[in-house]
């Protein structure tokens, strides 16, 4: 399949050397991720403010062929609908993502002068008076306002009970932004059928929650993450990290989008909701410890060039391509340059790993 399907893409530009990179990383220069609830109140605001600065920004897209982007954060949004069929439940997922989590960052660093340490969201607290969906100025915005109570279908075999929300966001941070691209069915993944046709259209709602304490309770307890950084070998960590999507299971990644409910529950669109970053940055943790904790496995990938390697394709290997972010990074860049946070273009570490 080509690699290149992301409209307008320039032929790639071959990676910084990795012998340039890495020289900079050192105890002194390391950046120390933390957890969003143990960051002080001005500190919480400081990263949210960098996120709507970013939103504030003008899009880099084309108009024409992406109605959607309307902004540079609703750029991000698109890369990544752009790239889910190759970088979910494929060999590139848990690499992709962690750099595509670094380019933002970045962005938000050198665009919006943002100084603080990034968060995550570590969704095996409990969700009961935490500080991440609180709805105050100092949170990642509230859930949504009350609507339904039938319980969700999240697949043929698996019916979970709804959550408090259903609605829009009731306040704080995000809660007056516009999501512009329509839900996307995540069995899309499953099928490799094309995206619809009418993907990138502006298509305009409010952002969305139904904060689901059943799906973490059941899903992304403590000892589900746990159990999780503890796999044997990388297609256990798949399997603990993603379940089986359209099965009765899913893993903590799977779980953690369907606690927040909403666009979160489409994997394609689901960064319009900016929980996206610090939940990946909680799986990004969640990968670092599961390195740290197996070293003998630590590189191993599981995982072909196509989700749920629809339609076939060739596994992914540590010479591998990562497909592109869009125009935030063409640069070829192998799979094995991201192994590592302490190298190569990384250079962080988090506060708490799970041991
Ligand atoms: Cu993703």
């Amino acid at each position: 399949m080509s690699p290149s399907i992301f409209a307008g893409q320039a032929t790639a530009a071959p990676a910084p050397e990795w012998s340039q990179w890495q020289h900079s990383c050192n105890p002194h220069t390391q950046q120390t991720r933390v957890s969003f609830s143990s960051m002080a109140p001005e500190q919480r605001k400081a990263y949210t403010d960098a996120i709507e600065c970013i939103h504030s920004q003008p899009s880099n897209l084309d108009k024409a062929q992406y109605p959607a982007a309307v902004n540079k954060y609703q750029d991000y949004s698109v890369v990544h609908t752009n790239r889910t069929g190759q970088v979910h439940l494929s060999g590139f997922f848990l690499t992709w993502h962690r750099y595509f989590i670094h380019l933002f960052e970045k962005d938000m660093r050198e665009t919006c002068g943002y100084k603080g340490p990034l968060p995550y969201w570590d969704f095996s607290e409990n969700l009961q008076g935490s500080v991440v969906f609180d709805g105050s100025p100092y949170s990642l915005g509230s859930d949504g306002a009350p609507n339904g109570t039938a319980p969700i279908a999240l697949g043929p075999q698996l019916v979970i009970p709804h959550g408090t929300g259903g609605g829009c966001m009731k306040s704080g941070p995000f809660s007056d932004w516009t999501a512009t691209l329509g839900f996307i069915d995540p069995l899309f993944l499953i099928s490799g059928a094309p995206l619809p046709k009418n993907t990138y259209d502006y298509n305009p709602n409010c952002l969305s929650r139904d904060i689901n304490a059943y799906a973490a309770q059941t899903w992304t307890n403590y000892s589900e993450v746990v159990m999780t950084s503890h796999s044997p070998n990388a297609q256990a960590l798949e399997f603990n990290v993603n379940g089986v999507i359209g099965g009765s299971a899913l893993g903590v990644h799977s779980a953690a989008h369907f606690i927040v409910g909403g666009f979160m529950g489409s994997i394609h669109v689901s960064v319009q909701d900016p929980i996206w970053w610090a939940l990946h940055t909680n799986l990004d943790r969640i990968y670092t410890s599961w390195q740290l904790n197996n070293p003998s496995v630590a590189s191993e990938l599981y995982g072909t060039m196509t989700a749920h390697n629809a339609p076939p394709s060739a596994n992914v290997t540590l010479d591998s391509i990562e497909p592109d972010w869009g125009y935030f990074d063409r640069s070829a860049i192998p799979v094995k340059n991201l192994l590592n946070t302490t190298a190569g273009p990384f250079c962080y570490t988090y506060d708490k790993l799970i041991s």
